[in-house]
């Protein structure tokens, strides 16, 4: 399974097209949605979040509700391109255009793409490195969910620290309806308080915020990626994703960090065999995976989000067009968006996952692929 996005932040729509699903997954625009809606919250969002309320339309591939094995797309449209359309027309003239931004942001895409692509004119380079795009990428992340849970596997994303303040109460999978409903996505209603006291000041003074967040993954059969070749390593693979959420500048499985500065006989986790439940650890603080494959614990992901780079008190930097030194470009944005990130993580790391399966099990329709996994979680236990 592969799949590509397109899309401008202002421009008239995100498109994404996967191809490589099995035939008769059963699939709505009820399976993604709810994704988008979750995406689209979390305290310290700005005034573009009212504007949009992202709904995805299926365009091809899916007839009378299950995938036909034809590649899907998937289109969301941005309800704010009414107020951009003279700017990001494709049309030829019109310059230079309104709200065109020569300021470089620090910390953003600005001046690294600008040099690269040739642009004097960095509106044409942040638009598509605004974080818009993860809405077509948490999309097909639906997509890749609704497969896996046809082999069991549930999955959760939540925030374990933000704005400096750690969640105090340990995730458990009770919590999940907690999570949803907590708009900084915490298990702890303390941490969440202290949080949205410490956003509404960081606004004020037109600073930004970042923080921890945290994908997991249980009910995965063992063996998923490959310890043979290393761009399949299930770890690796997941890394890979996680850093390509926009600010995440860290990622970590289980407690990598914590884990290197111990010996090894206080961090790797024992095994034990039981009768029907096969192999397992009592521990996990390899967060579900060794040599680059799955262990069949629950996977465990955490990625570190700097702060957003857009500063409304900004930093200094040079215009691109004078090269004289200027106050970075304010362009409108979020005081911070690490709830939402933690929604893409989970998404993103799904369509990993999925992909994993798609490659273990193969299979063009549905029911081959939840026989072959069915069989070998059967071979798994016995092993
Ligand atoms: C973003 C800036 C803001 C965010 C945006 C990402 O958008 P705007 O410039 O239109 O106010 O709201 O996030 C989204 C649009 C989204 O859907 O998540 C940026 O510069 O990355």
């Amino acid at each position: 399974m592969r799949f590509l996005t397109s899309g401008e932040s202002h421009g008239p729509q995100l498109t994404g097209i996967i191809e490589g699903l099995p035939s008769r997954l059963p699939l709505s625009v009820e399976d993604i949605n709810p994704w988008l809606r979750k995406r689209q919250g979390g305290y310290g969002r700005g005034r573009r979040m009212v504007i949009e309320t992202d709904t995805v339309e299926i365009v091809s591939g899916v007839r009378a509700g299950r995938t036909t094995g034809a590649p899907v797309t998937l289109v969301i449209k941005n309800a704010d391109y009414r107020n951009w359309s003279e700017i990001m027309d494709p049309a030829p003239g019109n310059e230079p255009r309104k709200k065109a931004l020569t300021a470089a942001r620090p910390g953003h895409a600005d001046l690294a793409g600008g040099i690269k692509y040739h642009h004097k004119d960095l509106r044409d380079v942040l638009e598509r490195a605004s974080a818009r795009e993860t809405a077509m990428r948490v999309a097909v992340g639906a997509v890749a969910h609704r497969l896996l849970s046809f082999f069991g596997v549930e999955s959760v994303g939540f925030v374990a620290g933000m704005a400096g303040v750690w969640s105090k109460v340990p995730f458990d999978w009770e919590l999940r309806s907690r999570i949803e409903e907590s708009p900084v996505r915490m298990t702890d209603p303390a941490a969440e308080a202290e949080v949205i006291r410490r956003v509404d000041e960081a606004k004020a003074r037109g600073d930004t915020l970042g923080g921890i967040i945290e994908a997991r993954f249980k009910g995965l059969v063992p063996g998923l990626g490959s310890q043979m070749h290393w761009e399949r390593k299930l770890d690796g693979r997941v890394a890979q994703v996680a850093l390509s959420i926009p600010a995440v500048k860290g990622v970590e499985i289980g407690t990598g960090f914590e884990n290197a500065m111990k010996p090894g006989s206080q961090v790797h986790d024992a095994i034990y065999w039981e009768e029907g439940r096969g192999y397992y650890r009592q521990t996990n603080r390899a967060g579900g995976t060794e040599g680059g494959m799955s262990t069949g614990e629950e996977l465990v992901v955490r990625a570190a989000l700097k702060p957003i780079a857009t500063l409304m008190t900004p930093l200094p930097t040079v215009d691109v067009v004078t090269h004289q030194p200027a106050d970075a470009a304010r362009e409108r944005s979020d005081t911070t968006a690490v709830p939402a990130a933690s929604v893409i993580l989970e998404a993103l790391t799904g369509i990993v996952l999925a992909q994993a399966y798609l490659e273990k099990f193969g299979g063009d329709t549905l029911e081959e692929l939840v026989e072959r996994v069915e069989r070998y979680k059967e071979h798994a236990r016995t092993y």
